[in-house]
């Protein structure tokens, strides 16, 4: 029997991708659960998984699909990426395809645009509410530009003028919670407009439609306090009846230093946790990170070899901001010092990203050179930094990747130089 022919191998293989994917996208549009689940509110708050709808109407034009880690629909125009990452539930709708992406796109009332609550693709979750009153909405949605940023919010399907035109302007790029309402005047929204007005205790019908196609969605959450503003993913979901499947598969971050490492074959790179640490001071913090225990010692220094081929290259030290003080990381070859450098102040308890990460361009580096980093902790006057650093990078002058190099880190894929 003759072998089969390359050509041939392929052919079979895309046939059955093709009918694999429309089969996946279909199954990706539809429920997961039966409408027997209600919701239910207590103390005056409620919030729910949005990939939890009982039903979905109206999908014509367009259509809510579901993305997790296993789950990617293919459905026409979707130009951004996957947010998989740090979403509640790990797993969100979006609502496709996204033709109208940037504003010199046609909009296309009544297709990718409306102004119409309750009209394209209305999503419904059944909640019992014990509290009557009324509940601000806040919904966790993730923008990537400006035609992506608005939705409609209705109950038991009335649609009133306290539920249209959701919108977000700050956020963007990041799963973001907000409540507030678009207005002729105030195009980023105006806070507690967006509200619904429950007369009765019992079940209720809350429902959201499009505004805007490409629109993600993650969680909303409703609650009867004005002061109430979302941290993080927001509250657990509680139930009156039935029970929730279990909950999609975490999507980890990939490390920012190995992604910028594996951006091209051109890129060397020495991870931090490659140098010694054995009597440097420094110690292993965590899978990626050198530290520094501020209780110990004020500073660190280790030394490894260079032993890559001997160039000019631009060398990036990709550092870790900390909000307690700046770290001072020094550089030297063969124990003449290249510069120093402190990564700026950050609100959280550490960060990493292009912020944080300095460059010294064009240096003659030569194999067997020793390259020397020296951490020194800051502080803001009460608490220690831990000197905490990630790595270098060394990328050849000639081909000068700095441009692909000097990019925050997106999101699951590592195509993800901008
Ligand atoms: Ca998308
Ligand atoms: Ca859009
Ligand atoms: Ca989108
Ligand atoms: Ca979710």
């Amino acid at each position: 029997m003759r072998p089969l022919k390359l050509g041939n191998i392929v052919t079979i293989l895309f046939t059955f991708t093709c009918l694999f994917l429309e089969a996946q996208n279909d199954a990706l549009s539809l429920p997961l659960i039966n409408n027997a689940l209600t919701f239910e509110e207590q103390n005056g708050s409620v919030a729910i998984e949005v990939e939890y709808f009982y039903l979905q109407s109206l999908t014509q034009k367009r259509k809510w699909f579901r993305t997790s880690k296993e789950e990617l629909p293919k459905m026409g125009r979707d130009e951004d990426k996957l947010h998989v990452y740090d979403a509640s539930n790990n797993a969100y709708l979006e609502i496709l395809p996204d033709e109208r992406v940037t504003h010199d796109d046609k909009l296309i009332h009544g297709e990718n645009f409306t102004n119409e609550p309750g009209k394209i693709a209305v999503l419904s979750y059944k909640i019992k509410f014990n509290t009557p009153g009324r509940y601000y909405v806040w919904v966790g949605a993730f923008s990537t530009g400006g035609e992506d940023n608005g939705l409609h919010i209705g109950l038991n399907n009335i649609w009133l003028e306290n539920g249209r035109q959701m919108q977000w302007c700050t956020g963007k790029n990041q799963w973001t919670w907000e409540s507030k309402q678009r207005t002729n005047e105030i195009h980023c929204g105006v806070p507690h407009k967006i509200y619904l007005d429950i007369h009765k205790k019992g079940i209720h019908t809350v429902q959201f439609s499009m505004r805007e196609d490409g629109f993600e969605f993650d969680k909303f959450i409703l609650t009867n306090d004005t002061n109430y503003i979302p941290v993080e993913k927001g509250p657990e979901t509680t139930l009156a009846q039935g029970e929730l499947p279990a909950s999609f598969p975490e999507v980890k971050m990939p490390s920012y230093f190995s992604t910028i490492a594996k951006a091209s074959e051109e890129i060397k790179s020495i991870a931090a946790q490659e140098f010694p640490v054995k009597d440097t001071n420094f110690y292993k913090n965590g899978k990626n990170w050198l530290a520094i225990n501020p209780k110990k010692h004020e500073q660190a220094t280790t030394t490894t070899t260079f032993n890559f081929q001997s160039d000019h290259y631009d060398i990036i030290f990709v550092g870790v901001a900390e909000n307690d003080g700046k770290s001072t990381f020094t550089i030297s070859i063969n124990d003449i010092e290249i510069g120093s450098y402190s990564p700026k102040l950050t609100q959280r308890l550490f960060e990493e990203g292009k912020k944080f990460n300095t460059l010294w361009e064009n240096t003659a580096l030569n194999k067997g050179d020793k390259i020397t980093v020296t951490s020194k902790i800051g502080s803001d006057g009460e608490k220690w930094t831990r000197g905490r650093w990630y790595g270098k990078i060394y990328s050849k002058r000639a081909i000068n990747l700095l441009p692909k190099l000097n990019t925050s880190i997106d999101l699951i894929k590592p195509t993800i130089l901008i």
